[in-house]
């Protein structure tokens, strides 16, 4: 009922409440018109500024690698190999503390249906927390050289800080031509990308990567 009361009639509100003491203005103040006419103080900007920026308490924590390869390359490590990823944030750099994944279509060493000789000679790749690591992208032989996600898997890392404005980097192995991945930047490791979540910044991928290293600078 409040918005139909101009400036005008509020003040006559006040003058009126203050003779007969039965008007409650600071049940007004409590509806919300006083934010618009700067207070009971008459108006003073320092209330003003002291409320003007609420903290901001949502963290875009989680990198999310979401696999775009045109083709599966049948070699144990189906969709593309991710050997790692870091934060550089004010000059610190940091690396995920957690990680998860759903896999894509495709075989990937280490997983349940995976079979044959390749992976009976390779190591598995199916270790999510492998891109909680710096990822240098040279060990490949060895189970934490990079976990594959399978055609269409999505790769979770969670770097327990606000991402904005830092610069974000995904080591990719870079070995197979046809693989490709996209990066978001999400509050949520759950979050479905491909669906433009709001929970992602700017509801989109911030990369789409065919292969290789990718540096990302995250918007504010
Ligand atoms: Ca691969």
């Amino acid at each position: 009922m409040w918005s139909k009361i101009g400036p005008g009639s509020l003040g006559l509100a006040m003058v009126m409440g203050s003779v007969s003491c039965e008007v409650p203005v600071a049940t007004l103040c409590e509806a919300g018109p006083c934010d618009d006419w700067g207070g009971l103080d008459g108006g003073s900007t320092r209330r003003m500024t002291a409320d003007a920026e609420p903290e901001d308490l949502t963290q875009y924590r989680w990198v999310i690698v979401v696999d775009n390869s045109v083709e599966d390359g049948m070699m144990g490590s189906a969709g593309v190999d991710i050997c790692g990823a870091v934060a550089q944030c004010e000059g610190a750099t940091a690396t995920g503390s957690e990680a998860t994944i759903i896999f894509g279509e495709g075989m990937v060493c280490g997983q349940p249906d995976a079979f044959g000789e390749i992976c009976a000679t390779t190591p598995e790749r199916n270790n999510p927390r492998t891109a909680t690591e710096e990822g240098n992208c040279r060990d490949r032989e060895d189970e934490s050289g990079y976990v594959s996600l399978g055609l269409e898997g999505i790769l979770s890392i969670d770097f327990n800080q606000d991402l904005r404005g830092c610069t974000v980097i995904v080591r990719e192995d870079g070995n197979a031509g046809t693989e490709a991945y996209k990066v978001y930047v999400c509050t949520n490791g759950d979050a479905v990308p491909a669906r433009e979540s709001t929970e992602c910044i700017g509801g989109t991928y911030l990369a789409d990567q065919a292969g290789g290293e990718v540096q990302i600078s995250v918007p504010r």
